[in-house]
């Protein structure tokens, strides 16, 4: 199988773990997880090299089921734990992500942390002189919080090299259009203007992502990924409620017809 069709099958697989949790818990942040389980197949699939001490910080916490689903299909967590156990009253994993949980690096939640503590990490890692790189995700409405920028200024000064951002920017927020609420664009530009090495990329496309997630690097790099929230369900992809709308299980055909329809097709 090539090793684009096998990414394909891996995210499918990831996005139905994200579904069948979201059902079974009947909680929201769906889009949300959905428009970053391509990023984090790649990531995880093909980029990370653990035995090197890479690591991935999730600081858009509500995102934590599409952590928990890559996290299963790399065989870390069981694909049935998770699916039982997310967002449940006594379930083992939380609707934001805590560092007890095999995998998890960062407890998350509170938007805004992510940025400064993969920089504390990158920056021990230099000191250290370990060659390992430290992803953080953020999201495109996190960007509002001021501490991010405090971090990404910090890191462009400093400058250690192992430091990766990755901006999923999916242009929706919990409450309205990124653009119409706060817009940071050019994002491009000002990371560039804080010394930071930039890509712009596809991010539903694995071969782009693969691309700009392994660019050798000697300093911060941000990788802003154009992504769909939602991405994979018809009825949420670019739909304002794809942050807060849950699912009851009468309504799992519609849950999943764009992704029963990719199957049928294939
Ligand atoms: C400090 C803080 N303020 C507010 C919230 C509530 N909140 C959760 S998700 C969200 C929207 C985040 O938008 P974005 O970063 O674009 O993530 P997306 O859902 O689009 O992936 C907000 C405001 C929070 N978790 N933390
Ligand atoms: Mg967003």
């Amino acid at each position: 199988m090539s090793t684009s069709a096998e990414l394909r099958l891996e995210a499918d697989a990831a996005r139905r773990i994200v579904l069948e949790a979201a059902l079974a818990s009947g909680s929201c942040h769906i889009g949300s997880s959905l428009s970053i389980v391509d990023i984090l197949t790649v990531l995880y699939q093909r980029t990370l090299r653990a035995g090197e001490g890479d690591r991935f910080l999730l600081s858009k916490g509500h995102a934590a089921s599409a952590l928990y689903a890559v996290l299963a299909r790399a065989g870390v967590l069981g694909e049935g734990d998770v699916i039982a156990g997310y967002c449940r009253d006594g379930g083992t994993y939380a609707g934001h992500p805590e560092r007890h949980v095999p995998g998890v690096e960062l407890t998350a939640g509170s938007l805004g942390h992510g940025v400064a503590v993969a920089l504390g990490r990158a920056l021990a890692d230099r000191a250290d002189g370990r060659d390992a790189r430290t992803f953080c995700l953020v999201g495109d409405g996190e960007l509002d919080e001021g501490s991010v920028w405090e971090a990404v200024a910090l890191a462009g000064h400093l400058a250690p090299p192992g430091l990766r951002l990755i901006v999923d920017a999916n242009g929706f927020q919990g409450l309205g259009r990124v653009g119409e609420v706060l817009s940071l664009e050019p994002l491009g530009e000002k990371f560039r203007a804080f010394g930071w090495v930039v890509s712009e990329v596809d991010g539903h496309s694995h071969a782009a992502l693969a691309c700009a997630l392994g660019a050798p690097a000697r300093r911060p790099v941000a990788i802003v990924a154009r992504t769909v929230k939602g991405h994979g369900v018809p009825a949420l992809e670019g739909e304002f409620m794809s942050h807060y709308r849950s699912f009851r299980p009468h309504e799992r055909a519609i849950l999943f017809a764009g992704l029963d329809r990719i199957e049928e097709a294939a």
